[in-house]
């Protein structure tokens, strides 16, 4: 175990509502709940505004809308959001060549591996404070939360500890102390399936858990992961920072003859492509932490699902059980013109998922949709770039029954008017996202 607070781990605030909200000023400071848009969509993610009436990632989205119905619901950006997150990788990058993103807003950072350096509390909170103030400076006005601390399972307690907007430093010898109050589920990879064995046992704490013993933990979990929750009680945890391979993503897909509206049998095409997508990763020597399902609908629309591992795998029934279960939470009835099955978010190191149980747990699924390729799409997803012959660039602020509404404003304008046009008004189109900020130069050697 290191004897310094030297794992940074970086986490936005609301990061899809914060980037929402940077280019929508109307929305600022205002409840913005951004999700799947279909039938069985789900709230990625919710403003802290929204947050105070309950809502929540993962929420199916008319459970949102009845809780909190004066919020804004936008289907997403994602252009917008991998801008943002490249110029915070960026600037982390800058503070060691040793990174492990593990999402679009989240990664853990070695400073350990950068330059020679005291690496004191001191210090490594100055460092965390110019962090954050020049990732809010270069990324228009996104907020993060920092944690430090001398392990990977710390520093992440840290940044969680400071949520939001906040920095938090756990003084290395202080690991134990501090995590004993902090409910079990707070232990990375602990989810509901080794929550409801835990709660049996009369665990609420990871203090209460401290209290049973290995052999316990592993008679109720297993081998490996008993001994990795004991170890992870006492605030134990040797894990490296592990850099990304050059290779981001391994896919394969299929078109259909004719649309498909069988589950079962997209259920089977799932499994084949997954055993084809795990043969090559396996060649390649590689394991994924990320299972991603692209479905096409028959308009040319299409939505892709993705779930992060607290691992990574190269087993196929692994990365075909989480296909599978990305695929059962889209009603495919309307009939399924592409089907495909990817990973990405591959290291070399096999990371198997802390807790057996959790391996396919629902939870954390991201779900981007598209709108068919065209500059006049059929629907317009609500919160989508738009611009206008006359008004110039805006958002789709709703549509139905043949019109669209639109606020024109962006990250640059105060809060901008609103208009409805004809849904195929020629004068309007879709629009890529305004560029974001520039991407700040690096500081000169030293
Ligand atoms: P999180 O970091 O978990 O959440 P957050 O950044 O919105 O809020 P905070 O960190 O302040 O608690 O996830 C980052 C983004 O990933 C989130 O903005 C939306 C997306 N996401 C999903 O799409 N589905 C999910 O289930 C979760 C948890 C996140
Ligand atoms: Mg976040």
């Amino acid at each position: 175990m290191r004897t310094t607070a030297s794992i940074l781990h970086l986490d936005l605030d609301a990061f899809f509502a914060a980037v929402e909200q940077r280019d929508k000023p109307s929305l600022r400071g205002k409840p913005v709940i951004v999700g799947g848009v279909g039938l069985r969509g789900v709230v990625s993610t919710a403003s802290y505004e929204a947050r105070v009436f309950g809502v929540g990632s993962a929420m199916p989205m008319h459970e949102a809308r009845g809780r909190c119905p004066n919020a804004a619901f936008l289907s997403g950006r994602f252009d917008a959001y991998r801008q943002a997150s490249a110029v915070v990788m960026g600037l982390l990058r800058e503070l060691s060549p040793l990174i492990e993103p593990l999402s679009l807003d989240e990664a853990f950072v070695d400073l350990a591996a950068g330059p020679a350096r005291a690496l004191d509390d001191e210090w490594l909170l100055q460092l965390a404070a110019q962090l954050r103030v020049r990732l809010t400076e270069a990324t228009g006005g996104l907020t993060a939360s920092v944690g430090l601390g001398s392990s990977k399972f710390m520093a992440k307690v840290a940044s969680e500890l400071a949520k939001p907007n906040g920095v938090r430093l756990v003084t290395p010898g202080t690991e134990a102390d501090t995590i004993a109050v902090l409910p079990a589920r707070a232990i990375p990879g602990v989810g509901p399936a080794t929550m409801e064995r835990l709660t049996k046992l009369g665990v609420v704490t990871i203090a209460d858990l401290r209290e049973l013993s290995a052999a316990e933990l592993v008679r109720e979990l297993g081998k490996a992961s008993g001994e990795h929750l004991h170890e992870l009680a006492s605030a134990r945890d040797d894990r490296a920072v592990e850099p990304e391979r050059e290779t981001k993503s391994i896919s394969m897909e299929d078109t259909f003859e004719h649309d498909v509206a069988d589950a079962e049998v997209l259920a089977g095409v799932a499994e084949r492509h997954a055993a084809k997508v795990v043969s090559r990763l396996v060649k390649a020597g590689m394991f994924a932490r990320t299972v991603t399902l692209k479905v096409r609908w028959p308009d040319f629309s299409s939505v892709s699902r993705s779930r992060t591992l607290n691992g990574a795998t190269d087993r196929v029934e692994v990365v075909a059980q989480v296909a599978k279960a990305l695929l059962d939470g889209l009603d495919v009835s309307q009939g399924v013109r592409l089907l495909g099955v990817g990973v990405s978010g591959l290291v070399e190191v096999a990371q198997e998922p802390l807790f057996d149980l959790e391996v396919a747990a629902p939870g954390r699924v991201v779900e981007e949709a598209e709108a068919p390729v065209s500059r006049r799409p059929l629907t317009w997803l609500p919160g989508a770039d738009v611009v206008h012959a006359e008004f110039g660039p805006g958002w789709v602020w709703g549509s139905g029954l043949g019109r669209v509404t639109v606020r024109f404003e962006t990250a640059a304008t105060g809060p901008g008017p609103v208009r409805t046009f004809a849904a195929d008004d020629p004068e309007l189109a879709s629009a890529v996202p305004p560029e974001g900020p520039v991407e700040p130069m690096a500081p000169a050697a030293g």
